[in-house]
This record gives C-alpha cells, structure tokens and sequence, in this order.
C-alpha cells in the first residue's frame, strides 16, 4: 500500500564529555591538567533524492539515530565527532516538526537538505579550565545533550500526466516505454501496488507521468488499490486512460471505458473535469492484422472509437509493448498541458519552523523546583548540564554548582515551597541537606 504520509523518530548525537585529567611523570608528582575536549555529537541531515519515490521504507524502520562524540581522553586527547546520519526523503517532501506543526523543510530539489536534529557540542576538558589563579581544575564540561525531535514526513505526488484504467491494461508498459522509469510489468492484476513517476523528455522540455494501481468497479468507496491513489491523480492536470482494447480478458473495450470513467467521476467532479486522452491498447492482439492501415478496417477497433470520440475524448491506437503509437499519445499530451493552467496547489499552508528559536532552546536556563514529599527536586536544562560536570569530589566544583543554584532562582523556588534548614534537597540521584548561610551549626 502506498503510503504518503509517516512519523518517524530522530536523534541527535550527544556531546563527548571533557575529559579530567592530570599528567603523570616520573618524578613530577602533580603534572598540569591535560585531559581533553569532548568530540561533537553527530547531527540528523534530511536530504532529498531524486532516486526515492516513496515514503514506504519509514513505516518499517521509524528511529533514526546519529552517533554521539567521544568523550575526552587525556594527554590532551580531543574525542572523536559522532557521524551526523542523513536520512534520504523523495523530493516533493515536506517535513514537519510535529511538536510545533511547523514546517521545517520543503524538500522541491534533488540534493537539498538541512540539519533536523543538531548534535550537542563536545565538553571541554579540564585543560580549557586553567586559569593564572586555578592551575589545577578538578572539572571538565559535560557533553551537549542530543535532541530528540518527532517529525511528521509528507508527501506530495507531483505529476503532470496521470495514467488510469483498469488491472493489466498496458499502464506500467507505457510508463516503462515513455520514461526511463522502470516499473514492474506482468501479466496479472495490481502488478502495481504503489505509484511509479517517470520524466517524459518533450522537445527542450519535460513532464512527469505518475503511473497508478489498476481501478477496478468500486474504486470511489474503496475497492482495490486504486482508490489510494485517485487523490494523486487529482493533482495531475491531464489523464491518459488507457483501455485494452483487444478485449484479451473477455471484457467490452467500450465497458470498461465507462466504467473507470463511472469511478473518477464518483470519487471527484475535479476527475471528469481533467482533459482525458484515450490510449486503445494491445493493437497487436486485436486480430485485425499488424499494420496501422489495418485498424481502418478494424470493426472493432473503429466501434470503440467511435463511441469515446462522439463523447469528445480524442482516441490514440498504440501497442505499448511493441512501442507503436507511443510517440503520438505523448505528443497529444504535451499538447494539452500547455493548454492547461498549473492548479494552484491546495497544499496546506505551513508556518514555517523558526531554526534560530530552536537552537537557543528558551527552557534551557530555566530552573524547575518541586516537592516530591520527601525532598525538594531541582530539575533543568541547564542545571543538569552544570550538574553533570560537577566533580563530586572537588570542593571548587561544588562550590560552582551551588552558586549556580543559587543564582538561577532555583533555591528561592524551594524556599517559596516550603525549604527550610535541615530539609533535602536532590538533583538527580544526589541529595545534600540544605542549611541557611547564617543557620548556627
Ligand atoms: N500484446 C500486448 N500486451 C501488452 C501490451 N501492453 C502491455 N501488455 C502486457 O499486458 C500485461 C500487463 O501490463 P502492465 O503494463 O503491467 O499493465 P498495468 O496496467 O500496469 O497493470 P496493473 O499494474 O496490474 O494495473 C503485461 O503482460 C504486458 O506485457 C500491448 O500493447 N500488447
Ligand atoms: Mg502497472
């Protein structure tokens, strides 16, 4: 089944941490600080490709992972960078982050692509931390965290020519034989199961031609496969419906020209009202001999001929497998999208994603106290970075989270709730007791 639509997962990498260390020597009790920076973290790049066409390989596989950086090491060692992972999306997809709805990137060109999931930056080692009056720091930086985002991929089937009729009638034939396209051909029903789109090289020009599942009687409330994809036959400006007009399965050439007709038009007015170029296919078997001179003969062919264009279609005998008439068919169309004005896309409209928000992240440096009955938990962004790197052994790096503590307003939050000396307070899974600074031990 053809899918246009699908959530997926993806991942930034996570930052290497900095790295803590000192040099050892022989004979050099406390070497300097050498340990080194964390690697950054890989980004999520979704990038265009001209070779996918649908969005099919996201409904199996809906987490997309970047490697994170490595973390310091010392000697003044850097960690290496996570890989940054591109995911390939088919061009005419747009991608939307679900959370805002907003849309992040309208992917119209081969190639095009944009950073989805920055990685977070590497920490730095300890080596960046000396100072003229703090030779020997006992911290490093934690890495960036990664970024998670659900991001919702859409896609628009962009074809100019549609190709409608029933199973089996030759439809993936004339794409393969138009197009450099190569569609799956075989002598059964619904050998098609999912759009195929090809390019039709036109004098300096082009026009896409999107290739369809079979539509069978029903197909408006659902019957077959066909139904699926009638919305994106309503997005192309000409239809070529292509009839087997040999009758090789024991149909009525004329039968099934209405009928498919019956269908377009019950699923939508907007079906009937498209120019329609009729192909009467598989010539070849007709029985009336294999020259063009003969079809004039042909009682058969000339009954359905008749028929379509006294109801105004103009009618093209071809043989798609043995390439007759293709040429004509193609001309006639081209023909007729230049008479035929662009639709404007109904596309829905999408705020588009603001990319410098997302990278300052505002929630970042906020500061989030609760009380959870025993303690009084501190959560944040930011907070937990700080707190990360904290060397719980290092009087100098405590000192620092504690004053950041202080000064993010995260301590006054506590106190609004009730914090008073001698209670717990916890970040994390480390919990401290909390005495005022003029509390009398
Ligand atoms: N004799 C003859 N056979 C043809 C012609 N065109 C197509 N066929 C054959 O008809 C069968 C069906 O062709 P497809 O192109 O797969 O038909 P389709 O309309 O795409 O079929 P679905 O995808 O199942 O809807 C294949 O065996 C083709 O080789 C033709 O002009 N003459
Ligand atoms: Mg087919």
């Amino acid at each position: 089944m053809f899918v246009d639509r699908a959530k997926i997962l993806i991942r930034s990498g996570k930052g290497g941490d900095g790295c803590v260390s000192f040099r050892r020597e022989p004979f050099v009790p406390e070497g300097g600080p050498d340990g080194g920076n964390g690697g950054k973290g890989g980004d999520v790049i979704i990038q265009a490709d001209e070779n996918l066409r649908t969005l099919m390989d996201f409904r199996y596989k809906r987490k997309y992972e970047a490697e994170n950086g490595q973390n310091g090491m010392r000697k003044k060692r850097f960690g290496k960078d996570g890989q940054d992972l591109v995911i390939k999306v088919p061009v005419g997809t747009m991608v939307i982050d679900e959370e805002t709805g907003k849309l992040m990137g309208d992917m119209i060109r081969h190639g095009q692509s944009f950073v989805a999931a920055k990685g977070g930056k590497g920490g730095k080692g300890n080596t960046m931390y000396t100072t003229s009056t703090r030779q020997a720091p006992n911290f490093a930086e934690a890495g960036g965290f990664a970024k998670e985002r659900s991001v919702i991929l859409e896609m628009k089937l962009i074809a100019d020519v549609g190709l409608v009729g029933f199973p089996n009638v030759g439809k993936s034939t004339l794409l393969s034989m138009a197009t450099s396209a190569r569609p799956k051909i075989a002598n059964y029903h619904f050998t098609t199961i999912e759009p195929n789109l090809g390019v039709v090289q036109m004098f300096d020009t082009a026009f896409v031609m999107a290739d369809i599942a079979g539509i069978i009687e029903g197909a408006h409330e659902g019957a077959g496969l066909g139904h699926d994809f009638l919305k994106h036959i309503e997005r192309t400006r000409v239809l070529i419906h292509v009839v087997d007009v040999s009758g090789s399965e024991g149909r009525d050439p004329i039968e099934d020209f209405e009928k498919i007709n019956e269908e377009l038009s019950r699923y939508s007015e907007k079906l009937t009202a498209k120019p329609q170029i009729v192909a009467a296919n598989k010539i070849d078997i007709l029985g009336c001999g294999p020259d063009p001179e003969d079809l004039l003969i042909c009682d058969e062919y000339i009954r359905f001929r008749e028929h379509v264009e006294k109801l105004g279609y103009p009618v093209f005998p071809m043989s798609a497998a043995a390439g007759q008439g293709i040429e004509e068919i193609l001309r006639a169309a081209f023909a007729k999208l230049q008479e035929v004005l662009q639709e404007p896309e109904d596309a829905p409209e999408y705020e588009m994603f603001d990319f410098d928000r997302d990278d300052e992240d505002p929630d970042y440096r906020t500061v989030y106290g609760e009380f959870d009955g025993e303690a009084y938990v501190l959560s944040g962004k930011q907070l937990l970075k700080i707190f990360n790197s904290t060397n719980f052994n290092d009087n100098g790096s405590l000192r620092y989270l504690y004053r950041y503590i202080e000064n993010s307003g995260g301590l006054e939050k506590l106190k609004e709730l009730g914090l008073d000396n001698g209670d717990t307070v916890r970040i994390e899974d480390f919990e401290f007791e909390y005495y005022d600074e003029d509390y009398d031990l």
